[in-house]
């Protein structure tokens, strides 16, 4: 249908954003078939590392020790004190839990607390997934599946089902660029015994490396090849990370049609006393990506990085080579002011080729927060877009909003990854 006022326009917008089925492209979720490793419910929500790193602010006396040592429970009624009842939860982390609360039906308040706890006491895994994915309005999230984590491999190498197919695999593979005498030594525990020095893999290192990949592909069947990478990540590098890159990563990608989606700018453990809420960011070299997208052309880079200051140059280098897509607002992104700003960038240089947004949730209830708001404000900007399209006398439809919109949503990851609608 033709849309001819502004208003029109926006309300179009704002309905086909809102309504959008989510394929999420990362996440830290696992099926219920992984059991425990699937994080929800409210005690998960307010220890969520985010919020780990903001209470300490509030309790300067309270030494980080002290609050590990403390039972989960008491973690997450500490949090709530000081974050949600002493104070306001104006922080986007700290709101995200009231969204959350107030969506699964509970009256945000100083009590939500113990009331959320009830109504989930009563819920099964599986029912608080099929819950919170419809609440999300999310059809498939793409997991981290990391086989150097001992439990995880365990899992797989198990092969417990049944799998929900609304989970999808990735393969991490942080560990396999770490110094090769460490990963040499990680691999041979699993039965790859390759060879190398401190300047990387031999033949025989490389050929391990590769069957290492092949088996654990085949065995996950993931989406894409995953990994975070330091700030000062380059390409070509002449070292052990380097030589994993070029002689074994990359040509798998290619042989196996497998994206690589590399998350680029974290610094790990700047304070390690905060544990997985101590990694901090930094600017990361756009250049490497560039030579890697050029040196690369049959691979599709799945590109997002941690440096707000880094996002415009990746735009560009996004428009030189057709096998980037950037996406999400990563971490210390995702939060309104900056998600406004990199949409903003993102569709005036690349359009609808780039992928806006992955939630990064740890804690499956996370789901129904990370897209509610970051529909209200994807929404509110592409709303702005059309209205200028409008104004420079273009005729907008709302079928192709729709289409338009899910393309981003959906449609993007799920073409270019190859995987079926
Ligand atoms: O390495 C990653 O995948 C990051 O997303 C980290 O998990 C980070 O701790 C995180 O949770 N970001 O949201
Ligand atoms: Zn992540």
């Amino acid at each position: 249908m033709r849309l001819t006022t502004e208003k029109a326009v926006r309300a179009a917008v704002r309905k086909a954003v809102d309504s959008a089925a989510v394929v999420d492209m990362h996440t830290h979720l696992f099926e219920p078939r992984f059991g425990g490793m699937l994080l929800w419910g409210i005690d998960e929500l307010l220890t969520y590392h985010y919020l780990v790193a903001e209470v300490f602010r509030a309790r300067p006396e309270l030494t980080c020790a002290e609050f590990w040592q403390m039972p989960k429970p008491a973690q997450a009624e500490l949090i709530w004190d000081e974050l949600f009842v002493k104070r306001s939860p104006v922080s986007e982390a700290c709101r995200g839990v009231v969204t959350c609360i107030e969506a699964l039906g509970v009256k945000p308040g100083p009590k939500a607390l113990a009331e959320t706890r009830k109504l989930l006491a009563r819920r099964s895994p599986e029912e608080h997934v099929d819950a919170v994915f419809r609440l999300a309005g999310v059809t498939r999230a793409v997991m981290t599946n990391d086989p150097f984590d001992d439990a995880e491999r365990e899992m797989w190498l198990a092969g417990k089902g049944p799998r929900d197919d609304r989970f999808v695999p990735a393969l991490r593979i942080d560990a396999l660029f770490g110094e090769w005498p460490a990963v040499a030594k990680k691999l041979a525990a699993m039965g790859y015994k390759g060879g190398g020095d401190a300047a990387g893999p031999d033949a025989r290192g490389i050929f391990e490396v590769k069957r290492f990949l092949g088996d654990w592909a085949d065995r996950m069947k993931p989406a894409y090849l995953a990994a975070s990478l330091p700030p000062d990540l380059d390409y070509p590098e002449s070292n052990s990370r380097g030589r994993v890159m070029a002689e074994c990563v990359l040509p798998f990608a290619r042989e196996r049609k497998l994206p690589a989606a590399f998350m680029i700018g974290v610094r790990k453990l700047v304070n390690p006393e905060l544990k997985l809420a101590g990694d901090s960011l930094g600017l990361s070299k756009v250049e490497a990506v560039e030579r890697l997208c050029r040196d690369w052309p049959d691979v599709r880079f799945f590109i997002t990085l941690l440096a707000r200051e880094n996002q415009h140059a990746l735009c560009i280098a996004a428009r030189k080579f057709r096998n980037l897509t950037p996406f999400g607002c990563w971490w210390f992104l995702n939060d309104p002011s900056i998600i406004r700003e990199m949409t903003a960038e993102r569709l005036e240089l690349l359009g609808l080729s780039m992928i806006p947004q992955h939630s990064d949730a740890r804690v499956l209830d996370q789901l129904i927060y990370k897209w509610t708001h970051s529909r209200m404000v994807i929404g509110e900007v592409l709303a702005d877009k059309y209205a200028d399209l409008l104004a420079a006398g273009w005729v907008v439809t709302s079928e192709q909003v729709r289409s338009d919109v899910d393309r981003l949503f959906s449609q993007n990851f799920l073409e270019l990854a190859g995987l079926k609608a």
